[in-house]
This record gives structure tokens, sequence and C-alpha cells, in this order.
């Protein structure tokens, strides 16, 4: 290990101070600076990635480098799923309670039955110490997003869909966007930089068709002045959308990403393809049809290097465990 590490450092060309500067923030930014300190066993409270309106009580089930497999209370372990340890999505035990968001409690208690003291006591459990999450660098500044407001809004399950929004909740700088009339599963949180929201009118300026909520009976001539007055809501201001710059990277790059149909893996790619906000993400030495898009702020692509750092596994190319300058452990 250490042998690897002053090698990776040895192999950077760094020509000018300028460069020089410019690495040291990409690496700030994109390696973690503390470790993982949440062990397995500890409860907390998170988002339930298929149902990203939820909030439920989870458990640390595998800790593997910086990130952890967390499992929910009382249902099955096919339902578990991998994080980061500084995700935006896992908040301490009562952060429900404190910002005023319902807790769906563990599988067999009913609602308002659940209570976090005398259930740690009777788990003999322990609640993950608040000082493991992730704390905002910088304070929350008033967006210009309400809570209720109305937008216009990419269904990213169906990514040629924009469609008619709802700001639903909001915690710290993220939104949760929800489709009108469409149940709770197309849900997502973003940042209020995200590519995926626009103001109302948007598709109207630039001839995209705009998907309406369903039943609504003006799918023909829809309105936005009547929808809005119909339910009673405001458009969410143009001006609180902060659209971000596209991302900075190149195809033929490589990287270590998530497989998405085996997450606890961590595997060596290569950048196939880029648009604006999304990298198309090839694992070397498998076939190219397990290639896929990922959007360029997901959690679950990382800098070369980041395994080693944070002492995760990495799967190395198929044929390449022995090669010369395998990178795998
Ligand atoms: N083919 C899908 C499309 C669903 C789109 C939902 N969005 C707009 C929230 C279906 O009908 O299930």
């Amino acid at each position: 290990r250490p042998v690897r590490r002053l090698r990776r450092k040895r192999r950077l060309p760094l020509d000018s101070e300028d460069e020089e500067e410019n690495a040291y923030e990409d690496e700030y930014q994109s390696f973690p600076q503390g470790r993982n300190g949440f062990k397995v066993g500890m409860k907390l409270e998170g988002v339930d990635p298929e149902h990203p309106s939820r909030f439920c009580v989870l458990t640390v089930a595998e800790v593997q480098g910086y990130r952890m497999r967390l499992h929910f209370d009382g249902y099955p372990e096919c339902y578990d799923f991998w994080a980061n340890a500084d995700s935006s999505d896992i908040h301490p035990v009562g952060w429900c309670e404190k910002t005023s968001h319902k807790l769906l409690p563990p599988k067999g208690f009913k609602e308002g039955e659940f209570n976090w003291t005398s259930y740690l006591k009777n788990c003999k459990a322990q609640a993950a110490p608040k000082s493991l999450f992730k704390t905002l660098s910088s304070p929350v500044t008033p967006s210009g997003f309400r809570l209720g407001m109305k937008l216009e809004a990419v269904d990213k399950k169906n990514p040629s869909m924009v469609c008619v929004a709802t700001i639903t909740d909001m915690v710290e700088n993220r939104l949760l966007i929800h489709f009108d009339n469409w149940d709770e599963s197309y849900d997502y949180w973003c940042e209020t930089s995200s590519p995926y929201i626009r103001p109302v009118g948007y598709c109207q300026e630039t001839g995209t068709p705009l998907t309406t909520p369903p039943g609504h009976r003006d799918s023909k001539a829809f309105s936005w002045e009547k929808y809005l007055e119909e339910t009673n809501s405001q458009a969410a201001p143009a001006r609180a959308f902060k659209l971000r710059p596209p991302h900075g990277f190149q195809v033929n790059t490589k990287l270590e990403a998530v497989d998405r149909r085996n997450p606890i893996l961590i595997r060596v790619a290569t950048i196939t393809d880029r648009d604006n906000h999304r990298v198309k993400i090839h694992f070397d030495g498998w076939d190219h049809h397990y290639d896929f898009w990922v959007d360029a702020d997901s959690p679950d692509i990382h800098p070369v290097g980041w395994c080693d750092k944070t002492g995760h596994a990495l799967q190395v190319p198929l044929g390449a465990e022995d090669a010369e300058g395998a990178v795998g452990q």
C-alpha cells in the first residue's frame, strides 16, 4: 500500500504553479477529507432511494472505505443500499423531529408508536454520532424557492419528458421535485443549480413539449396561468434557477465508478461519451452493452485513486489482475 501511494504522487506531472493549485483544489473537492466514522450497527435517519420523499429508520449494515450499506429496520435485506459517508440523504437520529419531517418507523410499528429513545434501548443500539454527518461548508442562503412552488422539470426516469412539477420538500440547499398527479416514485432531490429544473414557461419558450398532469382537462391547451390559479400556487421565480455550468469531464479519461448492478463494487472505468451534464461510463474489460449514462454530479463516480485513498476494494479490468501496473488489491 505505501509503495503504491508514493508511486501515484510521483506520477503526477505538474509543470506550472497554476496547475499545482488547480490540482490541489480538485483533490480537495474530489477526495474525502475525513475518514468514514460510521460503524456497523449504528442507527440513523435517511431518504429511501426508491421513494425519495420518505425518511426512514436505517442501520449501518456494512462499511467499506468511505461507503456503507444501509438497511431499513424491519425490512428484508433486498432493500439495502450503498451510500457515501458524506451523503446529503442521511441524518442523525432526531433530525426528522427537529425539522418537522415525518419519519417512517421500522416495519411493525404503527405511526405515532415509534420513539427513538426506547427503540435504541430495546435494540441495545447506538445512534450514529452527529459529528459523523456532513455539515454544509457555507450557510444556507435563501434561494427564492419555496415549498409548493411550481416549475417544469425533467422526469429522470423518462428523461425525454419535461413535466409540470412542484417543490414538495426543501432540505438545506436541495429541493424535492414532485410531478403533479403522479405517485412519489418519480420524485427526486436536486440542487437549485440542477439542469433538470426550469422555470414555468421554459417549454413554451424553447418549443419543447410539456407533459401536463394526467387527468388535467386542458392537456391540449394547457395554460400555466390558469393552472396556477386553480391550484392556488405560485411559479418558482426564474431568478432562483442558477443553472450550473457544464462539467469538465473528457472522453477517454479514466475514473472509478460504482457498478449499478452490484453496487458493493467499484470498477475501473472510462468515459466514452459526454453531454452537458452527464457522462457515459464504460467498465474496462466489459462489453459495451453495460455502458450507461450518469449525471456528472453523481455520488457514484470518483477520480482515479479514490478507492486506494479511502480503503475501498477496486475491481480491475478482467484479465488485468496480474498485469504489470495493475491497480487492484
Ligand atoms: N411510460 C411511463 C411514463 C411515466 C411518466 C411519469 N412522469 C411524467 C412523472 C408510464 O406511463 O408509466
